[in-house]
């Protein structure tokens, strides 16, 4: 069963904009009490620009769409109870009557069955460098669902080029905001030349509504570069995750990224600008999903 917060369900009935939210940023990717600040913080961004936000996770079972402030502060301090789900992994938490943190694939499969179109998060995942067959199922999950994901590019610790080149393959479309250069989640800049750069979120919402009504097709990445306030210099981050890499090096698989992120977010500037650039991704994502709601039929 998903449940959906009645003012969400609200909202979506009435056709209002609707932003979904994911919950592996608040649980495995930043720490206490950061997370939680930062969970709040990217709400009320969400409620600012005018939509509704919906955090989503698996709560004792239960496919939770839009979580009480309660069971946000029990997911940002949760630790363990909340394991990391993968659109893969939900199943087992449903079945098991546990609990779940969901990443941006399970997120954008939740959202894609309570009919959300937009969501934001910080970074995507991709392609770990060093090991190409290491390859997040977000990828994947985003080229099947009709959703549109904001997030600052991927993860700063990814092969960013091979994580491009998979997209296109996957025949996701990746759009640049107001930028023709991929951002690199704490950086604006990577040197990844894009070629769609968008300007305005009717722009955005004309685009979701030929891809997902006219096209049949899925998922659109809207690439936002972190606000120059909080950026940080490439080779500055380059130095970090190379150290980071390094503390990391036995861990593979799912708490690969955690690992890293955990030790990145030791660094005020770099858990600063992951804070900074997720409430960005949130913000747009509200300009997006309330041009979209507005779109005439
Ligand atoms: N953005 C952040 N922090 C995060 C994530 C995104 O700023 O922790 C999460 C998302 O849930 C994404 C996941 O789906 O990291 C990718 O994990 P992996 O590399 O194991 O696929
Ligand atoms: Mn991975």
């Amino acid at each position: 069963m998903i449940r959906i917060a009645d003012e969400v369900a609200a909202a979506l009935a009435a056709g209002r904009p609707v932003v979904a939210l994911e919950s592996t940023l608040v649980a495995h990717g930043l720490p206490f009490p950061q997370n939680l600040e930062t969970a709040r913080a990217l709400e009320a961004a969400v409620r600012t620009g005018g939509a509704i936000p919906a955090t989503i996770a698996v709560v004792d079972g239960e496919a939770r769409i839009g979580l009480d402030d309660a069971t946000l502060e029990r997911l940002a301090r949760g630790g363990r109870e909340f394991v990391k789900a993968g659109a893969a992994d939900l199943a087992v938490a449903i079945a098991r009557g546990s609990s779940a943190a969901t990443t941006v694939s399970g997120t954008a499969l939740l959202a894609h069955r309570a009919g959300i179109a937009v969501f934001a998060t910080g970074g995507l995942g991709g392609v770990h460098r060093g090991d190409d067959d290491d390859v997040s199922h977000d990828l994947v999950a985003l080229a099947e669902l009709p959703i549109l994901v904001v997030c600052a590019g991927a993860k700063a610790f990814l092969d960013l080029p091979r994580t491009v080149e998979r997209l296109e393959s996957l025949g996701v479309l990746l759009l640049g905001w107001r930028t023709r250069e991929l951002p690199a989640f704490y950086s604006r800049e990577s040197g990844i030349a894009l070629e769609h750069r968008v300007d305005s979120a009717d722009e955005v919402a004309r685009m979701l509504r030929a891809r997902f009504g006219l096209l049949g097709q899925g998922g659109v990445l809207l690439a936002c570069p972190i606000p120059d306030a909080a950026a940080v210099a490439p080779d500055f981050v380059a130095d970090f995750v190379a150290d980071a890499e390094t503390a990391a090096a036995g861990v593979s698989g799912k708490a690969r990224s955690p690992a890293i992120l955990a030790k990145l977010a030791r660094r005020p500037e770099l858990l600063h600008a992951n804070r900074a650039l997720a409430v960005e991704n949130a913000r747009v994502a509200t300009e997006v999903a309330v041009a979209y709601a507005a779109l005439p039929a």
